[in-house]
């Protein structure tokens, strides 16, 4: 180790743990985007919230920035580490360091692994409910900076609604204590809310106090296959108007052929161009009887064509298969990601839209379509043809970004529904956000992180 500024590091924090190894550095320096070439300084792996802060002054006397780092399974760029800086990975930082059963809370260290979060809840009878496919390996930090989604918002909302209380150090070291796990505290700025979703570039979450919820409701899946897009929203109103739903989740046939190939079992004889899989609380005849009227009132309609309901929680799973395996099975095609929004009144007019836009764009690329049609979130996948090269594939997208960036302005939309903006979106910001917002976000950010190092160049430079 002969970096003179890693032996200063070393000095000013005499336990750290510190990687430098090249495999290392190539795996704490990129997320699933997988377009930079990781090149950070070193990695860094406090194990407690003191030698987080000793390694924040450092970083300001020595003029390192630092790239707060969780799982890596971010899909925009917001974990790279390409210039140098040192990667301040919380890995190590994964353990429950409390519950209380009448507030209902459990508190975290912020590398605990989100499915660690999930299954500590449970052994405590309650529910930590939010939930998407990288719950192995994503952490519950990174779903606090990217105020992560998933497939249960339309039930229980998204990571913001679930952190009671959180503990920041800020750009300067200082350690923040936001909210004390109250229901209610009305005594000033929300701090804690404004740190939640803002990308690691205001401060580094340490520790969360998490609410649970009640158990879930005994829950059945259905997959349905429908005949064209015009009919999704139609079958969404219709189902949620009758069941109380866990997940309400589409994808097109392309999808279904990706996660086949790799492996998922076909659900019907016959390929559909698309496919819901609805999850729905059951556990009285009234509900199970809501279930098939909301069926049968698709079928009547014409809007649904097909569908298989699970008798079992081993069936349960394989239905959800084909929709959480998606983003694994297009893995290997280099995807260019498209995660957008607007509110659902809007979703149908700009699926219109969308879709001949993206049609007319991409008429020889391999286009998948998926997401949280009950949220207004879509995921379109752009898939590169092998014989493209990986800048002139990230090139010709681009171009296609922006008339979506547009279309959403038009509609009020996100560039970003879940994903954050990091690396990739950063262009796109201003269709999302006005300039006042933006200049708002880097006064903000002068104030809590004055020498800008904390996570530089994402969201916005
Ligand atoms: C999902 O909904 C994730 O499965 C990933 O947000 C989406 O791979 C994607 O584009
Ligand atoms: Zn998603």
């Amino acid at each position: 180790m002969s970096d003179p500024r890693l032996e200063s590091l070393r000095q000013a924090v005499p336990e750290l743990r510190l990687k430098t190894e090249p495999g290392d550095l190539e795996h704490y320096g990129r997320d699933w985007t997988r377009r930079w070439t990781p090149a950070p300084l070193a990695i860094a792996l406090p194990g407690s919230v003191e030698e987080v802060q000793e390694i924040m002054r450092w970083a300001n006397a020595n003029g390192v920035a630092i790239v707060p780092s969780g799982g890596r399974t971010g899909l925009s760029g917001g974990a790279v580490a390409a210039n140098g800086e040192l990667v301040l990975s919380l890995e190590r930082m994964n353990r429950v360091l409390g519950f209380d059963p009448v507030d209902r809370t459990l508190t975290v260290q912020a590398g605990m692994p989100l499915e660690a979060v999930q299954n500590a809840a449970k052994e405590r009878g309650l529910a930590y409910p939010v939930d998407f496919a990288s719950r192995g390996s994503c952490s519950i930090g990174g779903n606090i900076a990217t105020n992560a989604g998933g497939i249960r918002v339309i039930r229980y909302g998204n990571t913001r609604e679930w952190i009671a209380g959180l503990s920041v150090v800020t750009g300067t070291g200082e350690l923040l204590e936001l909210n004390r796990a109250l229901v209610k505290n009305s005594s000033g700025y929300d701090l804690r809310q404004l740190m939640i979703g803002s990308e690691g570039t205001l401060g580094i979450v340490v520790e969360a106090t998490l609410r649970l919820a009640d158990p879930p409701p005994p829950t059945n899946v259905m997959l349905l296959a429908l005949p064209s897009f015009e009919v999704l929203m139609q079958v969404f109103a219709a189902f949620r108007e009758r069941l109380q739903l866990e997940a309400f989740e589409f994808f097109t046939d392309r999808a279904l052929e990706h996660v086949l190939a790799h492996g998922a079992q076909q659900p019907f004889e016959q390929v559909y161009p698309y496919y819901v899989v609805a999850e729905f609380a059951i556990g009285d005849e009234a509900r199970e009887a809501a279930a098939m009227a909301a069926f049968e009132h698709g079928m009547e309609q014409g809007w649904i064509v097909d569908g298989v309901i699970s008798q079992s929680d081993a069936q349960a799973q394989q239905l959800w298969r084909l929709r959480e395996g998606i983003t694994e099975s297009v893995a290997r095609y280099k995807p260019y990601k498209n995660d957008v929004s607007v509110r659902i009144s809007r979703m149908p007019a700009f699926l219109r839209e969308t879709q001949k836009l993206i049609g007319d764009s991409y008429p020889d690329f391999d286009v998948v379509w998926f997401g949280h049609i009950g949220d207004g979130n879509l995921h379109i996948n752009v898939l590169k043809p092998d014989a493209w090269g990986d800048a002139d594939f990230i090139a010709a997208c681009e171009k296609v970004t922006r008339l979506l960036a547009d279309e959403l302005q038009r509609h009020e939309g996100s560039i970003s529904a879940e994903h954050g903006i990091g690396l990739v979106k950063k262009p796109y910001l201003l269709g999302t956000r006005s300039a006042e917002e933006v200049a708002l976000f880097r006064g903000i950010k002068k104030v809590l992180d004055p020498n800008g190092l904390l996570n530089p160049g994402k969201l916005f430079d």
